[in-house]
């Protein structure tokens, strides 16, 4: 392990000894009890602090380094950032794994179980915010001056249970047992203007791990609190309620994350959460700036500020509103300063996802921003005006305001308008951006517009996910692919080893067995890990077509009935449906429907099984994907705009079954092909369909498998006999078919069973299955950030100098 950091900066020297002792003195000094009362929690905490007791010189020594060499920092702005648990992933970075393994050992303690004492940190709904945690640990593994914010939501994600009724909601109180990875700084707090309330942000920072590096970022999310605890004149007279009043609307800002992965529109607290962060990053990124001796005039020249997706798009207004009112700047030198210093990335192609506020909610929350707003917008039309005469439409679309009988602010217009940069997340995504979603904008400025392919961590995804791939690697390629994983590449010379590829086999079956053991415990079910693991996991949306491969299921039943021979499949699905969307809520209750049937039937038995996983999270996820062997990337071409969990997937050694949508045509382009089973229409095709108008009618008619599986639902036998519950599902699938399952769905077929064939021959799959592994080195998100710090940020590496060891 150690020999993979480069030797002058390894970061962390210490025993499995000190180690246990350290937890030993935090069980003492830190949770004040004796070992026979501990808790397997309070053992969790001790091992937490002992690792955080040891990152702090890095840590305190980063923000040392950054503050002496004033050097140019990339901030990321993000609502979201779904980190999962710390605890393994830091003694990876830090090189501790094997020694906190020993520590634990002596200490009669098992490991693997304290890691799975921390509650995850689920602040975001899924690609998005899972995206801005991987960009973090990369940033910090690049040796890059950055630092990134957010809000720390006292409630993350929701919890699901799933029961026969389908998906069920809890709150996630992931903080109920205190958070040992977090720092409160309460001297850097600043107030938030919303209307005709001020709220305070607190900061609380948590320390970003590099890998193998000294460097140690941070990030700082804010929590809300009320300028006063009490009011006073309501306590005199009596009113205890209202003397607590303020303060408890003012702590509701950062109480709950959004749950939606689309934004629900028009929602005053989601807005108000919005400003919040924004502004007390900036004024954060102020204070820094005078700290260092800088006018404001320089913020440009400091920092580099990315914008994930529009959340925190307000901060064009923001920004804006410091410069020229608390900074006393003129417009123009104030606009510089801000389109210097700004850069957007798109991560959504459906429109009904471009975010917009209507005005009335915005001049009440934020009045003066609307201002700017106006003016920003009246300069800009001005000058598109001199450019496109007499094009009254194209004016329309490119104004930051939507007219109409409810007036609302474009975010996605204030951003282009008051950035540098804007990217997609993917070709096709950046491509469809350029060309329909921002078309006006890439014309006025084709030279704004870039693409960023995301990327993923292979630190979490590969090192910590799944540590006996990661010891393959390290025997045959040696340990070099953590840092640069276009060092995969040189598993080319293996793929016609057969003692190399019988290990292959045993690592993804000792990955199968481990999720196999933990559902059944967890659901009761057993599966059969030699039988082919066929995974969809991500949010549920009808543009992922969840239901396309619902029916798919269904169909294979029918044949298996009809006694066809397929070979045994397991068909695992996961994930959350926004709590209000009832047409996924219905594809959930679908799934499981299905898969009470299968499940029962013993006709079934040892060839076709049904789970639906239920809270899909980061640790499921570092669970879940070295287990698949076939990976579901099936939305509608042109829907998606990149995914993640596809990258994961091949990265770890799973074939992909997809749509040439979002990074799925990257992926197939590094795989190969031959290693990629392709289906369904191009989303130039799609786009044809809904131009000349799409029904899925005759689609059904020339498709008799299809029928038959619509009607075996329709007949109730997923449901229990009523033969209602999947009427909306069914009617919209025959009538409408918006991301067109019905056009796709023979395709599909065809695919799967080229899988099947394909599975039949282990020699051959297994094959695939490095090609695949060995084509995944452009997927870390390495690669994404140095593309965006060369290419966006202008941001260069800076090495941490030990300043704090004598301490
Ligand atoms: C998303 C996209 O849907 C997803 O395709 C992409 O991989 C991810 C990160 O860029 O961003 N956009 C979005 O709003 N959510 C996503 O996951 C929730």
């Amino acid at each position: 392990m150690a020999e993979s950091f480069r030797s002058s900066t390894s970061p962390c020297q210490t025993s499995s000894r000190a180690l246990a002792e350290a937890m030993q003195r935090h069980l003492f000094f830190s949770q004040a009890k004796s070992p026979s009362l501990a808790t397997r929690h309070d053992h969790y905490r001790c091992l937490a602090l002992a690792v955080r007791d040891r990152l702090l010189h890095n840590w305190v020594d980063t923000a040392e380094t950054y503050t002496q060499a004033q050097v140019r920092t990339a901030v990321y702005l993000s609502a979201e950032y779904l980190l999962g648990p710390h605890l393994d992933n830091n003694l990876v970075n830090l090189g501790l794994r094997q020694e906190a393994e020993q520590a634990c050992h002596e200490l009669g303690l098992d490991l693997e179980e304290l890691i799975r004492e921390e509650p995850e940190p689920g602040l975001g709904n899924g690609g998005l915010g899972r995206l801005a945690a991987c960009f973090q640990e990369s940033m910090a593994t690049l040796e890059l001056p950055a630092i990134g914010y957010g809000i720390r939501y006292e409630f993350g994600i929701f919890r699901q249970q799933i029961t026969t009724q389908g998906q069920q909601e809890s709150t996630d109180s992931w903080l109920a047992q205190g958070n040992p990875w977090e720092v409160i700084r309460p001297e850097w707090s600043y107030p938030v203007t919303i209307g005709n309330h001020t709220v305070i942000g607190v900061a609380y920072d948590t320390p970003i791990l590099g890998y193998g590096v000294r460097t140690t970022n941070t990030l700082r999310l804010w929590a809300a609190s009320a300028p006063e605890a009490l009011d006073f004149a309501s306590f005199n007279a009596g009113d205890y309620t209202k003397a607590v009043l303020h303060k408890m609307q003012s702590e509701t800002l950062s109480k709950v994350l959004y749950p939606n992965d689309e934004p629900e529109q028009g929602k005053r607290l989601r807005l108000s959460q919005q400003i919040f962060f924004v502004s007390c990053s900036l004024q954060d990124m102020f204070r820094i700036l005078r700290g260092q001796g800088l006018p404001a005039r320089e913020f440009h020249r400091k920092f580099a500020v990315q914008l994930n997706d529009t959340h925190p798009a307000i901060a064009v207004a923001e920004l804006m509103r410091l410069l020229l009112d608390e900074h006393r700047l003129d417009w123009d030198t104030a606009w510089g300063v801000t389109t210097a210093s700004l850069s957007y990335t798109n991560h959504t192609l459906l429109p009904e996802a471009l975010e917009t506020w209507g005005i009335d909610l915005f001049q009440q929350l934020l009045p003066r921003q609307l201002e700017i707003i106006y003016e920003i917008n009246a300069r800009f039309l001005r000058m598109a005006r001199i450019r496109y005469p007499g094009q009254p439409d194209k004016l329309a679309r490119l104004s930051l305001i939507e007219e109409g009988p409810h007036r609302k602010v474009r975010m996605a217009n204030l951003a282009v308008v008051g950035c540098h940069h804007t990217n997609g997340v993917a070709e096709l995504h950046s491509e469809l951006l350029r060309r329909h979603v921002l078309a006006d904008f890439a014309e006025l400025w084709p030279d704004r517009f870039t693409n960023v392919t995301n990327g993923v961590t292979p630190r979490r995804w590969m090192a910590v996910a799944n540590p006996a791939l990661a010891n393959l690697l390290d025997d045959v390629i040696g340990s070099h692919w953590r840092r640069d994983l276009t060092h995969l590449q040189a598993l080319g010379k293996h793929t016609g080893d057969d003692a190399f590829l019988q290990r292959w086999r045993g690592v993804r079956d000792a990955s199968k067995q481990r999720l196999v053991q933990h559902i059944h415990q967890t659901q009761g079910i057993l599966l059969d890990h030699s039988s082919l693991f066929d995974v969809q996991v991500k949010r549920i949306h009808e543009y992922k077509r969840q239901h396309l491969a619902a029916l798919h299921v269904v169909e294979r039943y029918l044949r298996l009935r009809n006694g066809e021979d397929l070979p045994p499949r397991t068909v695992i699905f996961g994930g959350k449906a926004a709590p209000g969307y009832a047409m996924a809520k219905l594809i959930i209750r679908l799934i499981v429907g299905i898969a009470e049937i299968v499940n029962m039937d013993p006709a079934m038995a040892g060839r076709l099984r049904v789970v639906f996983v239920p809270n899909f999270s980061v640790s499921l996820g570092q669970l879940i994907y070295p287990a698949v062997d076939l990976s579901e990337q099936i939305s509608t071409a042109g829907k998606e705009a990149s995914g993640t969990g596809n990258m994961k997937m091949a990265l770890n050694g799973a074939l992909t079954i997809g749509t040439l949508d979002g990074a799925n045509i990257e992926i197939r382009d590094q795989v190969g092909a031959d290693n990629f089973f392709l289906f369904g229409h191009t989303a130039e095709q799609i786009h044809e369909f809904d131009r000349m108008g799409y029904h899925p009618m005759p689609w059904i008619e020339k498709d008799p498998i299809v029928r038959e599986v619509i009607e075996l639902i329709g007949s109730g036998h997923f449901s229990e006999g009523d033969r209602d519950l999947f009427h909306p599902l069914l009617a919209n699938l025959t009538s409408h078919d918006p991301f067109k399952v019905m056009a796709d769905i023979g395709d599909y077929r065809q695919a799967q069973n080229h899988v099947d064939a394909c599975w039949q021959d282990p020699s051959r799959w297994a094959r695939m299955s490095v090609a695949n592994t060995m084509g995944c080195g452009f997927f870390s998100s390495d690669r994404s950030i140095q593309e965006y710090a060369e290419r966006i940020w202008k941001v260069a590496p800076v090495p941490v100098e030990a300043t704090t060891r004598s301490l």
